[in-house]
């Protein structure tokens, strides 16, 4: 080679070293560093970096190329607490010190990393990699610890520990999806890792496309990264998941009291017209004894699909129609669509054009995407504007007696699937392309909805979406979007409603039956069952689906479905107070086994991963409709068959033979159960006797009873019936303590019933000798025609023992 191509290779090398440069661009040493309070924030060679303690056990990470600009989020609406935190710092390190963590900045490269109180490693950047830009993409990489776990990441297809798999949030109308398909609909990038007996949370508060790696296709790291903006996580550490959960929920906050009809069972289907069909289904459901709430209108109730309107020959009169469902006791949801048909003339439409609300191309026209009215614009919900033009839209519905808004097509779905880059949202003043914007519209819809509801409606509106993005809990309740009528759906749904449960959404649900496609029976029946221990349970089914209401699948069916909605609607009390909990703290209804059961490395079983506790006392153990057998997986513990009080020690799997009739649920020891007679909607008053199951055991249970009008907003002003009841199982009593709040408990008197105490025990009630007598308790009436087993002689229970006390508001005890 002559000196002329030596030189021209050189010059190659170096364009091609520069060009690579530019394109990847690692955050460099540490130049400088300010300590400002709580703050530090660091100057490297390529970044400017903000790291702030927000509580003890929350830090928060900024990185950014630029300097970092305005701090703004639709996630978080917590601010830093005032924290006791050291901050000290040597030519090396930077070492900032809470009551509960360490972090440690090292200056070259600038690289963070985390312990515990006790020195335990609990998460470092991987120093290699750190974090670093691909043009405009920013990822953070952290070693990938021995053994370690990921769980969470909200609605994500997959097993419930997530190694060995990568994840993108982009919402994503996924008819039909698989069970591995990702993206779907909604975006929550917060995860959970778990090793060597740690566990911690990383939230990545980025509204651009978001992608998380957990080692797939890598051996070295975990990262989680953005498309755009700046890096900008929340590293959460707590011993334990279920206060990983709160603190998170403490940054992004947590649902409201729903209320109480949308606890209750909603019939569905795409769609229920015209207004005659509406009351066949409502007098159908009271006729066949299923109980139920609520019914919901689908797109079909609408003046050719356009939002906000009826169709007034299928439904000429909807007050009068509400008012008359209301009278047999249903409360009616509508689907809302965000498209807005330009057409001229229509009043929505030229409101929206009025206000200049829709999203827009740069050049300031309206964007026109296509969906179901045909040629529409879209709200731009991330406008206060727009989203207090769609709450005055609302009224009407306020007006004609609609309780509910189900809030579809919001990720947002067009015909072609593709919506333009450029497209320019308000993004609250910052503006913001699609590029940006696209995760957070749903949840901003959902906001709207709420917001405009709750002004509209004069009680706690209920909200249903099918997108959304970390934090939307607070106005809202979702389901998983259109899933398909087959068992292996069936048990994605569950690992889909867990995850969510993991990921601050306590207000979780699934189509159930499925959506797409015919069912079989066998697995109409199960997915009821299932439904009934879901925090949202609502039947759907596609338009051109056969009949999919409980009664079309036969009389075994529809028996074995009346049977769990009846435990469903007994279990009411259980239900609202663990919905008062996810108020509290966040605590999802569905508790997916990693909540409670961290490190035990069966839960993480594929076998067993489905199952989950309902609350804080129900194990429940989901399998297909025509499965023979099953093998259930009994954590630590002493669990009750909830059938019939059969003792099953944890730690242990067994084979358990199933029937189609039953869905294998088991009771935790020392649950508190509270229950109530069968109504066959929430607005009946149940009979005035609260029946409060108490399971013999080992562990201490702190659980809290909550009660209040179930509509309206009276509790944020004390208007409730709270009491803790506590089980010390040292000092064998139960503590019912005295009564908080002003409310009068529908309940005057409380029956308890002792499940699993010695068939001689002797109670005492305030030192007192008490007279309980023995009792048998049967949660399902035997499906007695195809259970030779379930005839009336035979019917499976458990022996207890019950007495009677009055409900009033002062503390009593019970020993054993
Ligand atoms: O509004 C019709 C459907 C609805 O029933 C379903 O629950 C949504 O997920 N909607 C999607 C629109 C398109 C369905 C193919």
């Amino acid at each position: 080679m002559n000196i002329k191509h030596t030189c021209l290779l050189l010059f190659i090398l170096f364009l091609g070293h520069t060009t690579l440069q530019a394109q990847v661009k690692g955050i460099g040493n540490v130049n400088s560093v300010d300590v400002q309070g709580q703050q530090v924030n660091v100057v490297t060679d390529n970044a400017f970096a903000q790291i702030t303690v927000y509580t003890p056990g929350v830090i928060r990470v900024r990185i950014d190329k630029k300097k970092l600009g305005d701090d703004f989020s639709y996630a978080i609406i917590a601010t830093p607490q005032k924290t006791n935190t050291n901050i000290t710092q040597n030519a090396q390190e930077v070492t900032i010190l809470t009551d509960s963590l360490k972090a440690v900045i090292k200056k070259s490269p600038f690289s963070l990393s985390f312990y515990n109180k006790d020195g335990a490693l609990i998460s470092e950047d991987e120093t290699g990699l750190t974090t670093s830009w691909v043009n405009e993409s920013v990822t953070t990489y952290k070693k990938m610890q021995d053994g370690e776990r990921f769980i969470g990441l909200g609605e994500k297809t997959g097993n419930l520990d997530r190694r060995g798999t990568g994840y993108t949030n982009w919402n994503t109308d996924a008819f039909g999806y698989s069970d591995t398909q990702d993206p779907i609909y909604s975006t929550i990038p917060f995860y959970i890792g778990i090793h060597h007996n740690i566990n911690y949370g990383i939230f990545l508060d980025n509204t651009y496309q978001t992608d998380f790696n957990f080692g797939a296709s890598n051996n070295r790291f975990s990262s989680f990264g953005a498309r755009g903006g700046e890096m900008n996580y929340y590293f959460i550490y707590n011993k334990h998941i279920a206060d990983i959960i709160t603190a998170y929920t403490a940054l992004t906050g947590r649902m409201k009291m729903p209320p109480l009809w949308s606890l209750g069972y909603q019939q569905n289907r795409y769609s229920y017209y015209p207004e005659t069909e509406v009351f066949r289904i409502a007098q159908t459901l009271r006729e066949k004894k299923i109980p139920a709430d609520g019914i919901t209108l689908d797109i079909h109730y609408m003046d050719k699909y356009k939002v906000f309107t009826w169709d007034k020959t299928r439904f000429p009169d909807p007050k009068a129609m509400t008012a008359k469902l209301k009278d047999m006791g249903f409360s009616l949801a509508v689907i809302v669509d965000p498209g807005v048909k330009v057409e001229p003339g229509y009043g929505v439409y030229d409101r929206g054009v009025k206000a200049n609300i829709f999203a827009k191309y740069p050049d300031s026209t309206n964007y026109q995407g296509e969906v179901w009215p045909g040629w529409c614009n879209f709200p731009d919900f991330t406008n206060p504007k727009g989203r207090a033009w769609w709450g005055n839209e609302i009224k009407k519905y306020g007006d004609d007696g609609i309780s509910g808004l189900w809030n579809d097509m919001n990720e947002i779905a067009t015909w072609g699937q593709k919506m333009p880059d450029n497209i320019i949202f308000d993004y609250e003043g910052h503006k913001a392309s699609h590029l940006q914007t696209r995760d957070v519209y749903a949840m901003q819809m959902a906001r709207a909805s709420y917001e405009g509801a709750k002004a509209a409606f004069g009680k706690r509106p209920f909200i249903l979406t099918r997108a959304g993005y970390a934090g939307f809990q607070r106005y809202s309740a979702i389901w998983t979007g259109d899933n398909r009528a087959e068992d292996s759906h069936m048990l994605l749904g569950v690992r889909l409603l867990n995850s969510l449960g993991l990921s601050g959404v306590a207000f979780t649900g699934m189509d159930i039956g499925g959506f797409a496609g015919n069912g079989t029976p066998a697995l109409f029946g199960r997915w009821m069952q299932i439904g009934a221990f879901n925090p949202y349970f609502r039947n759907h089914t596609a338009v051109n689906t056969k009949s999919a209401e409980p009664w079309t699948f036969g009389e075994e069916v529809l028996e074995t479905s009346r049977n769990y909605v009846n435990l469903r609607y007994m279990l009411m009390p259980y239900l609202y107070s663990a919905f008062y909990q996810a108020t509290q703290n966040g605590q999802p209804l569905m508790r997916s086994l990693a909540i409670d059961y961290t490190f035990d490395p069966n839960i993480y079983n594929t076998q067993f991963q489905t199952q989950y506790l309902f609350g804080s006392a129900f194990l429940v153990a989901p399998f297909d409709g025509t499965a023979g057998f099953g093998k259930v997986y009994f954590p630590q513990g002493k669990w009750y068959d909830m059938y019939t009080g059969e003792v099953q020690s944890g730690g242990q799997s067994k084979i358990i033979e199933l029937s189609a009739h039953k869905l294998p649920v088991y009771v935790k020891e020392s649950s508190i159960i509270p229950m109530q007679s069968l109504v066959q909607t929430t607005a009946q008053l149940p009979t005035d006797t609260l029946v409060v199951h108490i399971y013999n055991g080992a562990v201490n249970n702190q659980y809290v009873y909550y009660e209040d009008d179930g509509e309206s907003f009276g509790y944020e002003n004390g208007a409730y019936f709270k009491r803790a009841i506590s089980y010390d199982a040292a000092n064998r009593s139960i503590t019912f303590g005295s009564v908080e709040g002003s409310f009068k408990s529908k309940f005057n008197t409380i029956k308890l019933v002792m499940h699993g105490f010695d068939g001689n025990a002797s109670f005492k009630i305030n030192n007192k000798a008490a007279a309980f007598n023995n009792d048998f308790v049967s949660y399902l009436t035997p499906v007695s025609k195809f259970d030779p087993q379930g005839n009336s002689h035979n019917v499976e229970g458990d022996r207890v023992k019950s007495a009677f006390v009055k409900n009033d508001n002062t503390q009593f005890s019970i020993t054993y």
